[in-house]
């Protein structure tokens, strides 16, 4: 029996592939495991049989037997941890990519969330103006110090890793905001995730959901 995920029966992203799902399909993609799609609204993630999931009442969930996982992070460190292709066998370049893994979600993603949420939810207080650029500021820092640390390499450390399916999925959210592209080697690098046929299934899959298409793999 394949593993049961959840994602949103209508992503606010209308299938851009901002939702956290996306990073869970990519990694079920690149190691070539089928999954099923259980669509949830925004009512129903908040109900009892949802929350037993998910403490928090959100997407993404993932099911399989008796196992129930949540967090998109530890959910991509189980599928690559039971399969070959998202970590090295070699022990410390294991732990080496796994740490990338955890500074995609602890160090970079905050202040790129935080930016975002306040173009989307404080666009018209009278602070906005003001915080904006205090916000960039945070955003730019860390993409400076991940652009020194890439250079001119194709992946963080050595070979694609889940490390990267993070980080690139993490960058991606900074969309249209002009921030990214002060790093060429930052936009090379997302552009070589989303390159990938393994990130290309998952997008469409995604989008399908929001065009009315297919809804598992
Ligand atoms: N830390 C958790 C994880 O990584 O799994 C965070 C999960 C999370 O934030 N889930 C969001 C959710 O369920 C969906 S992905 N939200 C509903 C709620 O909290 O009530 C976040 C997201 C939503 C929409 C966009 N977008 O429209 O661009 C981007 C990202």
């Amino acid at each position: 029996m394949a593993p049961t995920i959840t994602v949103f029966e209508r992503s606010p992203d209308r299938g851009r592939g901002h939702a956290r799902d996306m990073r869970v399909r990519w990694a079920f993609e690149e190691v070539g495991e089928p999954y099923e799609v259980r669509l949830v609204s925004f009512d129903e993630m908040k109900q009892p049989e949802h929350l037993a999931l998910h403490p928090f009442g959100q997407i993404p969930t993932y099911e399989e037997g008796d196992l129930a996982l949540f967090e998109s992070g530890a959910i991509v460190l189980h599928i690559a941890g039971r399969h070959a292709g998202l970590l090295p066998d070699d022990a410390d370049a294991r732990t080496r990519a796994i740490t990338w893994m955890f500074a995609a979600l602890s160090t970079v993603e905050p202040p790129i969330v935080e930016r975002s949420m306040a173009t989307i939810v404080e666009r018209d207080k009278p602070w906005y103006e003001g915080r904006l650029p205090m916000l960039d500021v945070r955003v730019r820092d860390r993409l400076g110090q991940l652009s020194t640390h890439l250079g001119d390499a194709d992946w963080l450390d050595g070979g694609f890793s889940a490390g990267d399916l993070l980080m690139v999925t993490v960058l991606r959210r900074l969309g249209r905001s002009g921030l990214l592209e002060q790093h060429p080697n930052l936009v090379a690098y997302v552009a070589r995730g989303e390159a990938r046929p393994a990130f290309q299934r998952a997008f469409a899959a995604q989008l399908a959901i929001f065009t009315g298409g297919p809804s598992s793999m």
